[in-house]
């Protein structure tokens, strides 16, 4: 089973600025942890990350032929992204969001998400966990739907 682990914007930057919020966690450190785990479980990941609205469409548009789902952090563009949105809905992969942060916690802004009436669900405020329980959360899902 392949998955396609989507970032977005500014995860990149991610050990640098507000560790309050995002703690100490780096965009290698959920690539290299997150790699781990996916083996545990059999699963081959796709890693993806960009500061780039249509290059992410791009990416979950390749997802179709060659992954069976995607986990997202979609970032700032969690709060904005109709093409984002419409790009999970047209692939018609089961895909689950995830933040890192509790979004509803925090400034109302960041409460409205565009992407989750079209995944299967969202996981925020568990850090890295929040992929982690994604990535199963997603593989229970396809495995239940064999
Ligand atoms: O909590 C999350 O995972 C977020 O998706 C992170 C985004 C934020 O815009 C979302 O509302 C919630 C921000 C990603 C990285 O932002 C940084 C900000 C300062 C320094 C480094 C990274």
């Amino acid at each position: 089973m392949k998955i396609l682990i989507v970032n977005g914007p500014n995860i990149n930057l991610l050990g640098t600025r507000e560790p309050e919020i995002y703690g100490t966690l780096t965009l290698d450190s959920i690539v290299e942890k997150l790699s781990a785990y996916a083996g545990d479980i059999g699963v081959e990941p796709e890693f993806f990350q960009s500061n780039i609205e249509g290059e992410i469409v791009d990416k979950i548009q390749w997802a179709r032929d060659f992954c069976d789902g995607i986990v997202i952090n979609p970032a700032a563009y969690t709060h904005t992204s109709v093409a984002i949105r419409d790009a999970i809905s047209a692939v018609k992969l089961p895909a689950v969001e995830v933040h890192i942060s509790n979004i509803h916690q925090r400034e109302e802004f960041r409460r409205h998400s565009f992407i989750a009436p079209v995944c299967i669900g969202q996981i925020a405020g568990f850090g890295f966990d929040s992929y982690k329980l994604g990535l199963e959360a997603v593989v229970d899902y396809i495995k239940s739907k064999k």
